[in-house]
């Protein structure tokens, strides 16, 4: 559905006036009327048209949204009615921080981190992670690397060489291993009070992770099936979940082995986020930084500022 802005403009403007309305309900501290009882509520998931959508008293409402607001995604803020049937009617949606698209489809939004999971076995690739980073950076979203499995490697300060790369480019890196509990503790303390996704490749222990942070995972999607009348589909949805010892997870199947869209080579350059200091520096304004001469990022290279396998990757996804 294509709107004009005029549309876009207006839609905007009652959304505006539905959040204002609602924040005056809010600050009053006394719901008037039954059909005024506006909230703020965190939408779980979607499904079609309707939504699962969480009160700040943790009850969980089965909403519709009203005509010509955008529809939501898990990790949304809106506003939101309920009605008499125990039942509810989303009204407005607050702006967002962020949001995830896959295929121009949007996921979810609200995302405060994003985990890329590796591990020593299927062992990790400098491409692939690369690949997640580029995604990440264009959408504007943190991301951190866990290399889970670590019990399983004869060589840690080899891993630990490996992945120093990344940690110079500016990521976080983080080791721990599921089976044997490593460092799994310390991990769980860094997820509270934020929302979180988790990606990867599969066998990474993905699932292994979220058991561990979320024990009851499964009696939380029967709860949310039961309450949406969805059945079983809720597993292949996106949906947010409350980790117990504090944040949140956003997962589906779907999110977890999220991959790099077609992206532009423009796209892919400002993706390798320590580059970012030499665009614009080359001798040649169109420099594709590969075999121009004085190319500044290529000079960063040699002076080992850049390292030479995320240059590697750099060339390896724009094709060259
Ligand atoms: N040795 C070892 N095995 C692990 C560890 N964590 C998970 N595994 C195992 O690795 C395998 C894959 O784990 P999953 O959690 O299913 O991996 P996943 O990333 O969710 O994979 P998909 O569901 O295919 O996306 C399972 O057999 C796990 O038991 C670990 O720390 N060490
Ligand atoms: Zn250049």
């Amino acid at each position: 559905m294509d709107l004009t802005r005029r549309q876009k403009w207006r839609i905007e403007k009652i959304q505006a006036e539905r959040i204002a309305r609602a924040n005056r309900v809010a600050d009053d501290n006394e719901l008037t009327s039954e059909s005024d009882n506006a909230q703020t509520g965190l939408v779980i998931t979607r499904y079609g048209q309707r939504l699962l959508v969480e009160a700040q008293s943790g009850e969980l409402y089965q909403c519709t949204g009203r005509r010509n607001i955008e529809l939501s995604v898990a990790g949304d803020q809106v506003i939101f009615q309920t009605t008499d049937n125990n039942e509810g009617v989303v009204t407005a949606l607050l702006p967002r921080d962020n949001f995830l698209t896959r295929s121009q489809k949007l996921i979810a939004a609200n995302i405060d981190e994003l985990w890329l999971v590796v591990a020593i076995e299927p062992h990790y690739q400098f491409e692939l992670i690369d690949r997640y980073l580029v995604v990440a950076e264009n959408a504007g979203l943190p991301i951190n690397i866990v290399v889970n499995k670590i019990e399983l490697s004869d060589d840690f300060d080899q891993v630990k060489h490996d992945f120093s790369l990344y940690e110079s480019a500016g990521y976080s890196v983080h080791y721990l291993s599921v089976k044997a509990q490593t460092n799994v503790a310390e991990f769980k303390a860094q997820l509270k009070h934020k929302a979180h996704i988790f990606l990867g490749q599969s066998g990474v222990g993905k699932s292994s992770l979220i058991n561990e942070l979320i024990p009851d995972l499964n009696l939380r999607v029967n709860e949310i099936s039961t309450k949406s009348k969805l059945g079983k589909h809720t597993t292949t949805n996106t949906t947010l979940y409350h980790i117990p010892s504090g944040g949140d997870l956003i997962d589906s199947p779907g999110i977890r082995e999220f991959q790099l869209d077609n992206l532009t080579d423009k796209e892919i350059l400002s993706g390798f986020k320590e580059f970012k200091p030499f665009i614009g520096e080359c001798k040649f304004r169109n420099c594709a930084h590969i075999n121009e001469p004085k190319c500044a990022i290529k000079n960063a290279v040699e002076d080992g500022v850049i390292h030479p396998k995320r240059y590697h990757s750099y060339l390896q996804l724009i094709g060259a």
